[in-house]
């Protein structure tokens, strides 16, 4: 696979609804899509980092330096015999998980329409439809979050993960949870408590919750192990996995019973692949995690999704749910079943909604070989 020219496009898209976790209240969803050129096709790959380093430490701007100054040099200079080699040609190249991804899921999208199969086909999917989730994230009071419950039900979403922080967590979820009695409901704190607060995660373990993601600090792994022995609500995993050995360093300690996987977090489906790989003989439950991505990137997550041990619903809600207008065409539509289709199409540039993607680009950048 010879690549003859990269793009980049800086998107921004206001979000119909402002999305508040602890770390940050989002009304607009930027981010990058890679474009390669190769073949006589075209690949697409989405960067799911964030304008702040609030999640984790990269931004837009380092991923936009990273792939400018590093990866696309790295990918024109040579021929590649697949995405998953250049993957690890790229571990030399440390961290910067989420510009990998990005790079890597053009390639991996340039691939697909190359071998005439979908992804979920290349990567040994076994289902054509998946179960989703929604995430519903902080509000100012009960009386706000209770019709978005409402509404995420009506429009058939299975499985509710509501956002907590200090002062929003115990009461609510319990007040859900009386409303509620059958509801799969989960929480994700994205790392805004320490092991002081064990009693708050004593009176969550009594809401019989699917799991706790992420309750501790982004980086930690040890403390983690320490609260999960004092609960018998599973603790998920999100920030601190962001490499298989985490992954396998995590599970060896007990610091998680369920893993969120984001390809972004981890570096891109390589990675992904090979953490779902581990779960699976570890008998660890996975689920697909989400950065409210775009069709671009929900599209190619809706393909992992499709493998085996991808047992729990993924944050990969409909279009929707995130936009007025996604940049994909069909947009991404939840079934009554509460699943989601996996994409059939090799690549998603025949999804694409053009007049959606140049209305929403605020900056282009092209690259050729030296
Ligand atoms: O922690 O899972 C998270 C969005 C941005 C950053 C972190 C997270 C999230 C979500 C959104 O929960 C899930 C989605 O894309 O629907
Ligand atoms: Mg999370």
């Amino acid at each position: 696979m010879k690549i003859d020219a990269v793009e980049l496009r800086l998107l921004c898209m206001e979000l119909r609804t402002p999305f508040e976790t602890s770390f940050a209240r989002e009304t607009h969803k930027e981010c990058l899509l890679v474009r390669v050129d190769g073949e006589g096709l075209q690949g697409w790959g989405e960067v799911v980092a964030m304008s702040e380093p609030l999640y984790n430490e990269e931004t837009l701007v380092t991923c936009w330096h990273i792939l400018e100054d590093v990866l696309i040099p790295a990918t024109l200079s040579r021929d590649w015999e697949s995405p998953d080699l250049w993957a690890e040609g790229m571990v030399r190249y440390r961290r910067n998980y989420m510009a990998k991804a990005g790079m890597e899921a053009a390639l991996w999208d340039l691939w697909s329409q190359l071998r005439a199969q979908p992804l979920s086909r290349l990567w040994r999917g076994v289902r054509d439809r998946v179960d989703v989730g929604i995430s519903l994230g902080v509000e100012s009071d009960l009386g706000h979050l209770l019709p978005r419950i409402e509404d995420a039900l009506q429009e058939g979403y299975r499985r509710v993960k509501l956002k907590i922080k200090p002062g929003w967590d115990v009461e609510v979820v319990a007040e859900v949870r009386r409303r509620y009695p059958e509801l799969t409901l989960q929480v994700d704190a994205n790392s805004a408590y320490g092991l002081e607060h064990l009693p708050t995660f004593q009176a969550l373990d009594e809401l019989q919750l699917l799991m706790i993601e992420q309750p501790l600090a982004y980086d930690d792994i040890v403390d983690h192990a320490q609260l999960q022995q004092c609960l018998r609500t599973p603790i998920c995993l999100d920030e601190s996995i962001d490499s298989l050995d985490q992954c396998r360093r995590a599970l060896n300690l007990g610091s998680a019973r369920v893993i969120n996987i984001k390809p972004g977090r981890v570096g891109g489906f390589w990675a992904a692949r090979a953490i779902h790989d581990h779960c699976q003989q570890r008998g660890i439950a996975c689920w697909v995690g989400g950065m409210l991505e775009t069709g671009v990137g929900r599209l190619q997550n809706l393909s992992l999704a499709s493998l085996p041990n991808f047992t729990l619903a993924g944050d990969i809600s409909a279009s929707r749910r995130y936009f007025e207008r996604d940049i994909i065409e069909p947009e991404v539509e939840l079934g009554a079943d509460g699943k989601v289709s996996v994409p059939t199409e090799f690549g998603v540039g025949s999804r694409l909604h053009w007049p959606s993607l140049e209305r929403y680009t605020q900056r282009r950048q092209r690259y050729l070989p030296d």
